[in-house]
C-alpha cells in the first residue's frame, strides 16, 4: 500500500479515488484550486485546500494521482494545461506513477508511461505505448501497436484500431472510433461519435461519420 494526494476534486478526481481505492493504495487527502470545494469530502477523504497543502510531504514518501480530467470548449488547451501541471509536479521531484483500474484489461505486452489512467473497463492490447498523463478512460479500447502521446485523453467508450498514431494532447470524444493505421496530429479534437478513416493533421477539429473538418 502506497500514500497518494489526489489533485483536483472533480468528477474525474471522484473516479481516480475509486480506483485508488478499488487498488487498497492510501489516499491522504485530496486538494483543489477552487475555494469552494476546500472542507467537503469524497468517499470520506477530505479536500484539505489549495495545492500549496502539498507543502511540507516527503516527495519520495508520498505519491501523487492528478484527478483533473478536461472538459469545455478550449480543448486542447485544457490538456496542456495539465500536463502542465503533471511536470511542474515531476519538477518538485513528486512520483506519478502509472494507475490501471483492477477492471482494466492491459497487455504485459504493452508499455505505460507513468502518470498514464487506465479506467475501468479499459482495453489496452500488446505493443501499444501509452504516454505520460494520458487517460484511457472507461471502457475506452487500445488495440495492438497504438501509440498514445503524451496528454492525450480517450472518451468513455473510445476505440482505436491496431497501429493508430495519436499525437500529444490529442483529445479523442466520447463514443468516436478510429480505424486501423491511421495518425492523428498533436493537438487535434475528435469530437463524440467521429468515425475516423483518414489521418488528421495536428490542430484540426473532426466530427461527423466520416470525419470531417469542422473549423
Ligand atoms: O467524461 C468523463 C468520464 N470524465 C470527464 C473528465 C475527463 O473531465 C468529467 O465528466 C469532466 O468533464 C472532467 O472532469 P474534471 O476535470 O474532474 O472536471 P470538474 O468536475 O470540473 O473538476 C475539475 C476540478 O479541478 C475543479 O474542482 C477545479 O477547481 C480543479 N482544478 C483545476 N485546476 C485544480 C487545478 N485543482 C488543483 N488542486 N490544482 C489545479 O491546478
Amino acid at each position: 500500500m502506497s500514500d497518494y494526494v489526489i489533485i483536483g476534486a472533480g468528477g474525474h478526481a471522484g473516479v481516480i479515488l475509486d480506483l485508488l481505492i478499488a487498488r487498497r493504495e492510501n489516499v491522504l487527502f485530496l486538494t483543489d484550486a477552487d475555494p469552494a470545494r476546500h472542507g467537503s469530502q469524497l468517499r470520506g477523504v477530505s479536500v484539505t485546500g489549495s495545492d500549496d497543502r502539498l507543502t511540507g510531504l516527503d516527495p519520495t514518501t508520498v505519491n501523487i494521482a492528478l484527478g483533473i480530467g478536461a472538459s469545455g470548449t478550449d480543448l486542447p488547451a485544457r490538456l496542456t494545461t495539465r500536463r502542465a501541471i503533471a511536470d511542474d509536479l515531476r519538477n518538485r521531484g513528486y512520483r506519478l506513477p502509472s494507475l490501471i483500474h483492477p477492471a482494466a484489461t492491459v497487455s504485459d505486452g504493452a508499455v505505460l508511461d507513468d502518470g498514464a489512467q487506465v479506467m475501468a473497463g479499459a482495453i489496452v492490447q500488446t505493443g501499444a505505448r501509452i504516454g505520460h498523463d494520458v487517460v484511457v478512460n472507461t471502457r475506452a479500447a487500445v488495440d495492438h501497436d497504438c501509440d498514445i502521446g503524451d496528454g492525450a485523453q480517450i472518451a468513455p467508450g473510445a476505440t482505436l484500431g491496431g497501429n493508430v498514431q495519436v499525437g500529444c494532447d490529442v483529445w479523442i470524444g466520447l463514443g468516436a472510433s478510429v480505424i486501423q493505421g491511421v495518425s492523428i496530429g498533436n493537438g487535434a479534437v475528435i469530437a463524440a461519435g467521429a468515425v475516423v478513416i483518414d489521418d488528421i493533421p495536428a490542430g484540426a477539429r473532426v466530427a461527423g461519420v466520416p470525419a470531417k473538418d469542422i473549423h
